[in-house]
């Protein structure tokens, strides 16, 4: 654990960390009593991760959570009536009753992305909230989390490729819990550190002791400053433990005992606790006022829950398709005036000629194409015509202007571009250049996991 947070800070974790566990102890019991309509997840043992990184964003930030970031839910802000509300399907749940696990978001408010069941789907959604952001010159940082399993979809690779090469302001979280399902990650991975999965993007990484709540928050509000000053994408992967099955169907028999053992020995509450206590940051009586405000407001959130009524049958077809105005505006929310932010004034020039939309040059020197099939056609006529000028006469005033001077300077790359580039490019590089080095792979100080799992090497 790292030091330098305000003692409120401190106990906010803390407060958060008991929060989310009280939070689903209680759907537990509301589970057992039939009254969870669809399927329900735990983050026991997993409390620090969602806790300590989402508590790492501002509240202008926006979060995508998954299944186990009840805790991130809670940080930004969602009241714990909502959650209930929405696993027992009740008519004043977010969802109005449709839906029976956290697929609920606010975009309005609190900047929540609702969850997408296919795994890795949020990555490429989170990356274009973060470019919209930048575009919209918000500042703002998007969040998400993936687990060990997760981080093997396509969509992964395809979402973290795409946010490292637009260098958007997103923070990865990737939740090594062991398992997904009952596929243990070396079935899955043969990597010890998923977080190395980021040196394929040239992305910075860290890894972290996902049960040590300062340090995961540390390392996340690291991650997320950095984000936010244009430094790019950044992978959290946090290592940590799904003490439950992957849902309550699931009791989870085939996790080897020493595993288990190990990881409840470092029961992230029970370690923050005692890292509390020992900076005099939390006594008994302390202890006992945060469990008294926890326990009298989860009540509250409980029976208004309990007595919200289930959603009248003939809702049912209701708001299921989008039907457009009739359903809901979809309109954009231009927070900067539009002139700004489309052409020409945005930084992005078009390159290719549709008429009435401005104008541009391919490579080679004449229009660029419009459709693929143009392609030949057009580079032998660039060849033909090489200082063409475009015929379109509607070109806005200050683009034009960018286009003559573009004209006048044709660039070097494009005056070596060969007509038929690939049959002449030569097999050896022309000019040496040393191997790009991978962006480092950060480590932060505070992020180092303790001890190397003893259970790891046990029986798979
Ligand atoms: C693309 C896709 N494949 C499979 C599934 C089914 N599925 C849901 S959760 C899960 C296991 C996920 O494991 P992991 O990513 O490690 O997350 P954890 O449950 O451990 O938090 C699977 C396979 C899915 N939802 N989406
Ligand atoms: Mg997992």
């Amino acid at each position: 654990m790292t030091k330098g947070l305000t003692r409120q800070q401190y106990l906010d974790l803390y407060y958060f960390m008991r929060l989310n566990r009280a939070v689903e102890d209680m759907m537990v019991k509301l589970f057992r009593q039939n009254k969870i309509v669809g399927g329900l997840y735990s983050s026991l043992g997993q409390e620090a991760v969602s806790v300590g990184t989402a508590y790492a964003l501002e509240k202008k930030d926006w979060l995508a959570p998954m299944i186990r970031n009840i805790g991130a839910l809670l940080v930004k802000g969602v009241p714990p009536r909502d959650i209930f509300m929405q696993h027992m399907a009740k008519y004043d749940s977010p969802t109005k009753g449709k839906d029976g696990t956290s697929h609920f978001g606010d975009l309005e408010n609190l900047h929540i992305v609702s969850p997408i069941s296919m795994l890795g789907d949020l990555i490429p959604v989170m990356t274009g909230v973060a470019i919209a952001g930048r575009y919209l010159g918000q500042k703002i940082v998007a969040m998400t989390w993936i687990g060990d399993g997760g981080s093997s979809t396509g969509v992964f690779h395809e979402g973290l490729n795409f946010a490292a090469v637009q260098k958007a302001p997103f923070v990865l979280v990737l939740e090594n819990n062991q398992w997904a399902y009952s596929t243990p990650v070396k079935r899955q991975v043969p990597l010890e550190n998923l977080a190395d999965r980021a040196k394929a993007y040239g992305i910075s990484s860290y890894t972290v002791d996902g049960n040590d709540v300062v340090a995961v928050y540390s390392t996340a509000k690291e991650a997320v400053d950095r984000a936010r000053n244009g430094d790019g994408p950044i992978l959290i992967e946090v290592k940590t433990f799904r003490r439950l099955g992957h849902a309550q169907h699931d009791p989870a028999e085939y996790v080897p005992k020493e595993m288990r053992a190990y990881w409840e020995a470092r029961d992230p509450v029970l370690l923050y606790e005692k890292f509390l206590a020992s900076e005099k940051l939390l006594d008994d009586k302390g202890k006992k006022e945060i469990e008294d405000k926890i326990e009298k407001l989860l009540s509250a959130e409980r029976d208004f829950a309990e007595n919200s009524p289930m959603p009248p049958a003939e809702f049912a077809a209701q708001g299921v398709y989008c039907t457009g105005d009739d359903c809901h505006k979809v309109a954009p929310k231009w927070q900067r005036p539009i002139a700004e932010v489309t052409p020409p004034k945005c930084s992005v020039a078009a390159v290719w000629t549709v008429q009435g939309f401005g104008s541009g040059k391919a490579s080679g020197g004449g229009s660029a194409p419009i459709h693929f099939g143009d392609t030949q056609q057009h580079q032998d006529k660039a060849e033909a015509v090489p200082d063409q000028k475009p015929k379109d006469t509607e070109v806005p005033a200050a683009v034009a202007k960018t286009m003559e001077a573009r004209n006048a300077k044709p660039s070097k790359l494009a005056a070596k571009v060969p007509v038929n580039g690939a049959e002449k490019v030569s097999a050896k590089p022309l000019v040496k250049t040393p191997a790009k080095k991978i962006a480092p792979e950060k480590s932060a100080k505070s992020a180092v996991v303790h001890a190397k799992p003893a259970a790891r090497k046990a029986r798979r």
